[in-house]
């Protein structure tokens, strides 16, 4: 019980330090990085069940907090899933965000941010848009989806069917 209540207080520690850190609000750097909108086996969340998702990579060195940032799967309304305080995107890294039928936001025992849109993803084709305050930042347009095939941002820029996909790391084509 200690330890759990030692837990629950460095948690509470580390979020309420998190606006100490020099994280920036420059959410050009927050990129579409690769999405799967038919996910099998690929990645599993937390209730053990397989939404789609979308991977952002911080392309910058600073970390950034993605509060007021917003997802969403067209440009009708951008606002469909809002980041609340507390996500911070570290410098170069990844977040994957679950792209299921409700929206949640959990911190898991371990610690990690599991992150859930009511938005999902259509295998048949569709967008992912990130955007803050009604300005589009970044917008993927997908057409059909293989199952467990991702699509992802190679290092030329294009875009391209990834069977080999890495949802929270750099991208692998073989
Ligand atoms: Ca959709
Ligand atoms: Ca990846």
């Amino acid at each position: 019980m200690k330890k759990l209540l030692c837990l629950a207080l460095s948690i509470a520690l580390l979020i309420s330090a998190l606006p100490a850190f020099a994280t920036t609000r420059d959410f050009g750097s927050v990129k579409i990085n690769e999405i799967m909108a038919s996910n099998g086996k690929t990645l599993k969340d937390s209730r053990n069940e397989s939404p789609d998702w979308i991977e952002l990579k911080n392309i910058s060195d600073e970390d950034i907090d993605l509060e007021g940032l917003c997802l969403s799967d067209g440009k009708k309304n951008l606002e469909k899933f809002v980041f609340s305080a507390g996500v911070v995107l570290p410098a170069k890294g990844f977040l994957i965000v679950f792209c299921s039928d409700y929206e949640k936001v959990e911190t898991l025992a371990d610690g990690t941010v599991e992150i859930h849109t009511a938005f999902k993803l259509s295998a048949a084709g569709e967008k992912a848009v990130v955007s803050y305050q009604g300005v589009i930042l970044d917008i993927v347009k997908f057409d059909q989806q293989t199952k467990d095939v991702s699509y992802a941002l190679k290092t030329d820029g294009a875009w391209a069917f990834c069977d080999t996909p890495t949802p929270g790391a750099e991208n692998v084509f073989e």
